[in-house]
Protein backbone atom coordinates (compact mmCIF):
# COMPACT_ATOMS: atom_id res chain seq x y z
CA UNK A 1 0.00 0.00 0.00
CA UNK A 2 2.93 2.50 0.58
CA UNK A 3 4.31 2.86 -2.53
CA UNK A 4 0.97 3.38 -4.35
CA UNK A 5 0.37 6.46 -1.41
CA UNK A 6 3.11 7.83 -2.43
CA UNK A 7 2.75 7.78 -6.07
CA UNK A 8 -0.60 9.94 -5.43
CA UNK A 9 0.88 11.47 -3.05
CA UNK A 10 3.37 12.93 -5.63
CA UNK A 11 0.70 12.73 -8.39
CA UNK A 12 -1.45 15.51 -6.49
CA UNK A 13 1.69 17.45 -5.45
CA UNK A 14 2.34 18.59 -9.44
CA UNK A 15 -1.21 18.83 -10.13
CA UNK A 16 -1.43 21.36 -7.71
CA UNK A 17 1.94 22.39 -7.03
CA UNK A 18 3.64 26.46 -7.85
CA UNK A 19 1.80 27.48 -11.05
CA UNK A 20 3.81 27.30 -14.21
CA UNK A 21 5.58 31.05 -15.07
CA UNK A 22 3.45 32.27 -17.43
CA UNK A 23 4.72 32.40 -20.86
CA UNK A 24 6.19 35.89 -22.62
CA UNK A 25 3.37 37.56 -24.46
CA UNK A 26 4.26 37.79 -27.82
CA UNK A 27 4.58 41.83 -29.30
CA UNK A 28 1.40 41.08 -31.29
CA UNK A 29 -0.65 39.83 -28.25
CA UNK A 30 0.97 43.05 -25.90
CA UNK A 31 -0.16 45.59 -28.50
CA UNK A 32 -3.67 46.55 -29.31
CA UNK A 33 -4.41 48.75 -32.36
CA UNK A 34 -7.10 51.42 -31.74
CA UNK A 35 -8.75 53.75 -34.28
CA UNK A 36 -7.18 52.33 -37.31
CA UNK A 37 -8.29 53.45 -40.53
CA UNK A 38 -6.94 53.86 -44.24
CA UNK A 39 -7.10 56.99 -46.57
CA UNK A 40 -9.26 56.70 -49.53
CA UNK A 41 -7.88 56.95 -53.05
CA UNK A 42 -8.84 58.61 -56.02
CA UNK A 43 -9.13 56.11 -59.18
CA UNK A 44 -5.63 55.73 -60.07
CA UNK A 45 -4.56 56.71 -57.35
CA UNK A 46 -1.28 54.29 -56.49
CA UNK A 47 -0.17 55.62 -52.72
CA UNK A 48 -2.33 55.86 -50.12
CA UNK A 49 -1.37 55.66 -46.40
CA UNK A 50 -2.52 54.15 -43.07
CA UNK A 51 -2.91 55.60 -39.16
CA UNK A 52 -3.70 54.13 -36.16
CA UNK A 53 -2.85 54.24 -32.25
CA UNK A 54 -0.27 51.19 -30.83
CA UNK A 55 -0.97 50.64 -27.53
CA UNK A 56 1.57 48.65 -25.82
CA UNK A 57 0.55 46.32 -22.50
CA UNK A 58 3.73 44.57 -21.86
CA UNK A 59 6.51 46.03 -19.42
CA UNK A 60 8.99 45.51 -22.31
CA UNK A 61 8.96 48.20 -25.71
CA UNK A 62 7.31 46.62 -29.00
CA UNK A 63 8.35 47.52 -32.51
CA UNK A 64 6.10 47.51 -35.77
CA UNK A 65 8.75 46.58 -38.61
CA UNK A 66 6.18 46.01 -41.06
CA UNK A 67 2.95 45.82 -42.79
CA UNK A 68 1.33 43.49 -45.47
CA UNK A 69 -2.49 44.64 -47.54
CA UNK A 70 -3.33 42.52 -49.95
CA UNK A 71 -4.37 45.72 -52.09
CA UNK A 72 -0.83 47.22 -51.93
CA UNK A 73 2.30 46.09 -53.90
CA UNK A 74 4.30 47.78 -50.65
CA UNK A 75 3.87 49.03 -46.91
CA UNK A 76 6.26 51.06 -45.53
CA UNK A 77 7.00 52.70 -42.61
CA UNK A 78 7.50 56.11 -43.10
CA UNK A 79 8.34 59.72 -40.84
CA UNK A 80 7.67 63.19 -42.11
CA UNK A 81 10.61 65.71 -41.79
CA UNK A 82 10.89 69.24 -43.05
CA UNK A 83 13.90 70.05 -45.54
CA UNK A 84 14.31 73.13 -46.93
CA UNK A 85 11.51 74.68 -46.17
CA UNK A 86 9.07 71.34 -47.27
CA UNK A 87 7.31 68.40 -45.42
CA UNK A 88 9.59 65.36 -46.39
CA UNK A 89 8.92 61.51 -46.05
CA UNK A 90 11.44 58.80 -45.24
CA UNK A 91 11.18 54.85 -43.98
CA UNK A 92 11.74 54.24 -40.89
CA UNK A 93 14.39 51.30 -41.16
CA UNK A 94 14.37 50.13 -37.75
CA UNK A 95 10.34 50.15 -37.39
CA UNK A 96 8.38 52.51 -35.27
CA UNK A 97 9.09 51.47 -31.40
CA UNK A 98 6.25 51.57 -28.96
CA UNK A 99 7.52 52.08 -25.39
CA UNK A 100 6.86 49.44 -22.53
CA UNK A 101 3.14 50.37 -21.13
CA UNK A 102 3.20 53.43 -23.38
CA UNK A 103 1.92 54.38 -26.86
CA UNK A 104 2.72 55.22 -30.48
CA UNK A 105 0.76 56.45 -32.77
CA UNK A 106 0.65 56.76 -37.23
CA UNK A 107 -1.17 59.84 -38.08
CA UNK A 108 -1.89 62.42 -40.56
CA UNK A 109 0.76 64.71 -40.89
CA UNK A 110 3.21 62.16 -38.92
CA UNK A 111 4.43 58.84 -38.64
CA UNK A 112 2.22 56.86 -40.99
CA UNK A 113 2.06 53.50 -42.66
CA UNK A 114 2.91 54.49 -46.68
CA UNK A 115 1.03 52.05 -49.24
CA UNK A 116 2.48 52.01 -52.21
CA UNK A 117 1.69 50.10 -55.87
CA UNK A 118 -1.85 50.01 -55.45
CA UNK A 119 -3.82 47.53 -57.35
CA UNK A 120 -6.71 49.19 -56.80
CA UNK A 121 -8.49 52.35 -55.83
CA UNK A 122 -9.27 52.19 -52.24
CA UNK A 123 -13.34 53.22 -51.44
CA UNK A 124 -14.56 54.95 -48.39
CA UNK A 125 -16.59 52.32 -46.04
CA UNK A 126 -14.24 49.32 -47.57
CA UNK A 127 -12.99 47.19 -45.15
CA UNK A 128 -8.99 45.87 -45.98
CA UNK A 129 -7.47 43.18 -44.01
CA UNK A 130 -4.03 44.56 -42.59
CA UNK A 131 -1.13 42.06 -41.46
CA UNK A 132 0.69 44.00 -38.78
CA UNK A 133 4.55 42.52 -38.64
CA UNK A 134 6.79 43.18 -35.39
CA UNK A 135 9.77 42.97 -34.30
CA UNK A 136 9.90 39.28 -32.57
CA UNK A 137 8.34 37.20 -35.56
CA UNK A 138 4.96 38.16 -34.10
CA UNK A 139 2.27 39.44 -36.31
CA UNK A 140 -1.53 40.22 -36.04
CA UNK A 141 -4.56 40.76 -38.79
CA UNK A 142 -6.66 43.72 -38.14
CA UNK A 143 -10.03 44.26 -40.13
CA UNK A 144 -8.95 48.59 -41.17
CA UNK A 145 -12.36 50.96 -42.71
CA UNK A 146 -11.11 52.68 -45.51
CA UNK A 147 -12.41 56.59 -45.21
CA UNK A 148 -11.35 60.00 -46.76
CA UNK A 149 -8.70 62.10 -45.49
CA UNK A 150 -9.92 63.98 -42.76
CA UNK A 151 -8.63 67.73 -42.69
CA UNK A 152 -6.50 69.38 -45.14
CA UNK A 153 -3.23 68.30 -44.25
CA UNK A 154 -2.18 65.68 -47.04
CA UNK A 155 1.68 65.82 -47.61
CA UNK A 156 1.65 63.10 -50.22
CA UNK A 157 1.04 64.70 -53.55
CA UNK A 158 5.15 64.05 -53.73
CA UNK A 159 4.82 60.88 -53.78
CU1 LIG B 1 4.97 58.21 -46.81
Amino acid sequence: MKPLLATLFVVWLSACGAPEPATPMTQAEAVSIEEAWIRETPPGAKVSAGYMRLVNAADAPARLIGATLAEAARAEIHTMFMQDGMMRMRQLENGLEIPARGQAALKVGGDHLMLMGLNTALTSGAQLSLQLQFADGSSTNISVPVKPAMGAADSHAHH
